[in-house]
């Protein structure tokens, strides 16, 4: 999958890629991930990429000529119809199935904002989808394009080792997912449920079930359609 950031930090995106699981399939041509630095495309004297807001209000918002001729440095790299995401708290909220159908796009453009926002101009004419990672504000998009990259690349095949991984985990099958053990079955006094010693696999796909079950409902009821407990 080809993916081009547009960023004001891609030296701070950069490692993160380039580490574990991401790295590796960035390794082995899975993942192609570019950087087009905004500041760069900056045609004024000082390289500035914000502004005060018309109409006024507190913090600065990015300008659109770097963006615009970031953007199009950036679409000169992919198909005509590759989409464009905006991450931003306003956007739509990424999930598991967002992520999945992301992936299925061969090619991907990210925008980061920052400063308080951009120019709705930019917004306009050049983003296809305003993605959000959750309700809270960052200081910048960056971290959610990472948190994006990271989601979606799961789903490109041959990026997670065994293909079957996505079957036990969480939200697949709408529930979190069980507690996990490995050796030694006592740590300090510490036992690993015997049901999983048993290799009985009924059984042990009984509980794995009824573990799911009980941490859903305790923590995360609503993907089981029931009431929110009020928050203590
Ligand atoms: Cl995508 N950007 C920023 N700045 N804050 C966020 C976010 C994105 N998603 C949640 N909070």
């Amino acid at each position: 999958m080809k993916i081009s950031i547009l960023t004001l930090f891609p030296e701070a995106m950069q490692p993160y890629l380039d580490s574990s699981i991401l790295g590796r399939a960035e390794r082995a041509g899975l993942l192609d991930v570019a950087f087009y630095p905004i500041r760069d495309y900056s045609l004024d004297k000082h390289k500035k990429t914000d502004d005060y807001p018309f109409g006024g209000g507190a913090g600065l918002v990015m300008t659109p000529q770097p963006v615009f001729d970031a953007m199009a440095a950036a679409r000169q790299r992919h198909r005509p119809s590759c989409k464009v995401i905006y991450l931003s708290p306003q956007g739509r909220r990424l999930d598991n199935r967002l992520a999945r159908q992301l992936a299925g796009e061969e090619e991907l453009i990210l925008l980061c904002g920052h400063y308080e926002g951009i120019d709705q101009r930019i917004v306009d004419q050049l983003v296809d989808m305003e993605v959000s990672i959750g309700d809270y504000v960052l200081t910048g998009g960056e971290l959610a394009a990472l948190v994006l990259v990271d989601s979606v690349s799961r789903f490109v095949p041959g990026v997670v080792g065994n293909e079957n991984v996505h079957e036990d985990e969480s939200f697949e099958d709408g529930l979190l997912e069980y507690p996990q053990y490995t050796r030694p079955a006592d740590f300090r006094g510490f036992a690993v449920p015997e049901v999983l010693l048993s290799g009985h696999h009924a059984h042990i796909e009984a509980w794995h079930k009824e573990k799911a079950l009980e941490k859903t409902r305790a923590v995360r009821p609503d993907l089981l359609g029931e009431e929110q407990k009020p928050e203590v």
